[in-house]
């Protein structure tokens, strides 16, 4: 598990030390894993506009209640993000032929930004498939441990930025990686397997953009513009998103990509920050949301799992500040809830997918944003996942929005991969 704070309902009593805060040993002591518990709050009415009316049409939709919603996403969850990028500077560092054993070719890319030259920049990885006749789709997603983790290739770089601790020792010393953890994040991104189904994949570590703890922000792109310390300003997640956009922007230049046709994709936090930033970026022609849980696609006001008041608590930097006044017992205040952050995903491609075993995000939960978003889609006269209770286990449902619950742990494995990659093919046609 990729976590600096490892909460299973194993060790549901243990007290939580997240890198950004402590949450009491009472408060983890009250997490909740009995459905009958999780409460009754409904959720926020989706198809009603703030002046009472109700959204019809498509056309209502997207003239009004979508800009609404995405509005509240900002002053209320993730914060604005600021209008920075238009001068992004794109520059291959290295472009390799035969990589993958002949199967693709490899670019390294640095993107920055000239207006603010104290940020250091994204190092962008991009596989594209090789001896295809047409550009083809790209996944863009970002990593928990870098590019040199992603991948087992020995001339990839390792990063130099600031790192979590690894999970073997010998990876992560003094916050740095170190050649031990070249590879350590294969087994969740299987470039074989997504070059085999003709797409590109574009990844770049997330604590290029943000390192991931409370003072994070002082080396990273936040910090770099300048914080404000308001009540709607972007969090990390905001600043995440923002960087999967610029990998978007990048990839436009890449030989034999089609940027128009493009996913993205995340696992837990940066599953939450997937939905943001496809929320946000309606480039992304698909979001796919692995395990996001809360704060992601588990709505605040069911009661499992994790609470608005513990992640707000252990990870502050996350969201903006207002968010943890929705802590409980507020979270019934809250003027948003997951299925809100999943439609803003409509008519697009949408992909929630949980794991049996990661209680801690709340699989049914995840369900229930996957299946409450269907009417937005309707009024596309698009399907939802076309069905009320959640599908049995490893048995995806759904077209335009599919969800499914896999057998095993919070983690990305081939099975979930083998399910986007084909959705990706079914949607993304050129
Ligand atoms: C946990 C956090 C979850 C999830 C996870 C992860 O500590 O409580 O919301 O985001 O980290 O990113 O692996």
């Amino acid at each position: 598990m990729d976590l600096s704070i490892c909460f299973s309902r194993a060790v549901g009593a243990l007290v939580l030390l997240g890198l950004g805060g402590v949450v009491s040993g009472a408060e983890a002591r009250r997490v909740n894993y009995d459905e009958t518990k999780v409460g009754k709050d409904p959720l926020p009415p989706l198809m009603a506009a703030s002046d009472g009316s109700k959204v019809e049409t498509a056309d209502d939709w997207k003239s009004k209640r979508r800009g609404e919603i995405l509005e509240l996403f900002r002053n209320h969850v993730f914060g604005y993000t600021p209008a920075i990028g238009s001068d992004l500077k794109v520059e291959v560092t290295e472009k390799k032929d035969g990589a993958l054993q002949g199967m693709a070719v490899r670019w390294l890319l640095h993107l920055s930004l000239p207006s603010v030259p104290q940020w250091e920049g994204i190092d962008l990885m991009v596989y594209v498939p090789k001896g295809l006749p047409k550009p083809v789709p790209v996944v863009v997603g970002l990593s928990f441990q870098g590019n040199h983790a992603v991948t087992t290739e020995t001339d990839v770089p390792i990063s130099k930025k600031w790192m979590r601790p690894g999970k073997q020792e010998g990876q992560v010393v003094a916050n740095r990686a170190t050649e031990k953890a070249r590879g350590a994040e294969s087994s969740r991104w299987p470039l074989k397997m997504i070059m085999e189904h003709g797409c590109a994949l574009a990844t770049a570590y997330y604590g290029d953009i943000e390192p991931d703890h409370a003072d994070g922000w002082k080396d990273g792109l936040r910090g770099a513009v300048g914080l404000k310390k308001v009540d709607n300003e972007w969090g990390a997640i905001g600043a995440w998103a923002w960087g999967l956009s610029r990998m978007l922007d990048a990839c436009q230049q890449i030989d034999g990509v089609d940027a128009s046709r493009a996913a993205v994709i995340g696992h837990s936090r940066l599953g939450k920050t997937s939905l943001w930033a496809g929320a946000q970026d309606e480039r992304f022609g698909i979001v796919i949301s692995n395990n996001s849980g809360e704060g992601g696609a588990a709505p605040a006001r069911r009661d499992f799992g994790e609470t608005t008041k513990i992640i707000t608590s252990a990870f502050p930097h996350w969201f903006c500040k207002r968010y943890s006044t929705y802590a409980e017992p507020n979270t019934h205040l809250l003027p948003v809830d997951s299925h809100m952050l999943g439609a803003l995903a409509a008519p697009r491609g949408l992909y929630i997918a949980s794991a049996v075993e990661d209680e801690w995000a709340d699989p049914k939960g995840e369900f229930i944003t996957a299946r409450e978003v269907e009417p937005v889609y309707r009024l596309f006269g698009k399907d939802g996942v076309g069905v009320s209770d959640q599908p049995a286990i490893d048995h995806p449902v759904g077209a335009q929005v599919r969800y499914h619950v896999r057998t095993g742990k919070h983690d990305v494995v081939d099975f979930d991969w083998e399910q986007y990659l084909k959705f990706v093919g079914a949607l993304l046609k050129p």
